[in-house]
């Protein structure tokens, strides 16, 4: 049996890359935790088996999920090392939130492929699936930056790290349990190598490409951005999830105002954006979705700089105030004083302690702007 190690058990990966895995019989799925250890202990007494509710706009769908045969909690080191150690294991996955990456993620990596290379247990794809631009090769320099020399050289031997774009709108599930909650949709585009072979993840609709660079623009921008746009400036509306958001007239009108400006800087053709963005609109709209406000609202001091931020630089750089992007930046430091969603962002720290100044939270935000007068006299 081939192995797929996983870090980070949550709903997103139980409804995206375990889904895909469970299309290639040959592979089966080695799970750890991220920050809910529990979640181990649950799942394997039901056998690490559940049920993906695949939520329609009219009916669910019910697939159960067989995908995953050990979940262990990543507290456990010794587990994790001994797992990394294991020649059959070929590639390994991580959600893990895009706070983590500055975070816990390296050295966990790091301890791994080091005990991996002292088992001779061979070449091993990395594949960061969160929503940070060139994931592959931003976790690849965030292990270099921690290895020793002789792993570093081994590691660029031996390992590849594979971008990836993944979409999956997973709310959190309310009843407590495993069964996960998800949309019809899904989209996974990876590009890199798989130096010792992966499940035929094609075979559910992957897509491996030269370039991942385009449609990890077009859903950072056009679906994370629009979910940021609601979870500021439709949450101090009142709304509480994205489909009661976007059923009201004003959030629709931003939402357009937001595509047609960061739709500028996706490279991709403009048919295929439009398209995009009509699907969005009935993804978000799914009445049976109850995709809260408040859960996209959290760490966003991680997520703008990502989602919002590039498109906000592009536009001033074409000598244009860019009034959507500065919506929601505006959206977000209103969060932070106190509007809207409810704040649980704990990288916030910093902007909290200066939150009544727009002129030093743009400086934490994006230094290279805070002398951009115009842009600061149109923040709140
Ligand atoms: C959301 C994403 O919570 C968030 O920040 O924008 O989790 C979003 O639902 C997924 O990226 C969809 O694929």
């Amino acid at each position: 049996m081939n192995h797929h190690l996983h870090l980070g058990l949550g709903n997103f990966f139980r409804a995206h890359q375990a889904w895909y895995t469970g299309a290639d019989p040959r592979w089966s799925i080695t799970a750890f935790t991220g920050r809910s250890p529990d979640l181990a202990d649950e799942l394997t007494r039901r056998d690490c088996r559940y049920n993906l509710v695949v939520r329609g706009p009219s009916e669910d769908r019910t697939e159960p999920q067989t995908a995953i045969t050990t979940a262990l909690p990543g507290t456990d080191l010794t587990a994790w090392r001994s797992w990394m150690s294991r020649p059959s294991v070929a590639v390994l996955t991580l959600t893990v939130t895009e706070a983590a990456y500055a975070d816990f993620v390296p050295a966990r990596l790091v301890a791994g492929l080091a005990a991996r290379r002292a088992a001779g247990a061979g070449s091993i794809a990395i594949i960061p699936c969160d929503n940070i631009p060139a994931n592959g090769s931003t976790t690849a320099q965030a292990v270099a930056a921690l290895a020793d020399p002789a792993l570093a050289t081994w590691i660029t031997d031996n390992v590849s790290f594979v971008s990836t774009m993944v979409d999956r709108i997973t709310p959190r599930n309310p009843t407590p349990g495993v069964d996960v909650i998800t949309e019809p949709f899904t989209e996974w585009i990876l590009s890199g190598t798989f130096p010792a072979g992966r499940p035929t993840w094609e075979a559910a609709g992957a897509r491996f490409v030269t370039d991942v660079r385009p449609h990890e623009t077009r859903k950072l921008f056009l679906l994370n951005g629009a979910h940021t746009l609601l979870a500021y400036a439709g949450s101090a509306l009142g709304h509480t999830t994205v489909a009661s958001a976007v059923a009201d007239p004003t959030c629709r009108t931003w939402l357009n105002e937001w595509w047609d400006e960061a739709s500028r800087h996706v490279p991709l053709p403009a048919p295929e954006l439009l398209t995009y963005r009509a699907a969005l609109l009935t993804r978000f709209a799914n009445p049976r979705i109850h995709h809260t406000l408040a859960q996209i609202a959290t760490d966003g001091s991680q997520k703008l700089p990502i989602r919002v931020l590039p498109v906000l630089r592009a536009e001033r750089s074409a000598g244009r105030m860019p009034t959507a992007a500065l919506r929601i930046v505006s959206a977000w430091i209103n969060h932070l004083r106190g509007a809207g969603a409810p704040l649980n962002d704990p990288a916030a720290a910093p902007y909290l302690q200066r939150a009544a100044s727009s002129r030093d939270i743009l400086t934490l935000l994006a230094p290279d702007l805070t002398h951009d007068e115009a842009l600061l006299k149109a923040l709140p």
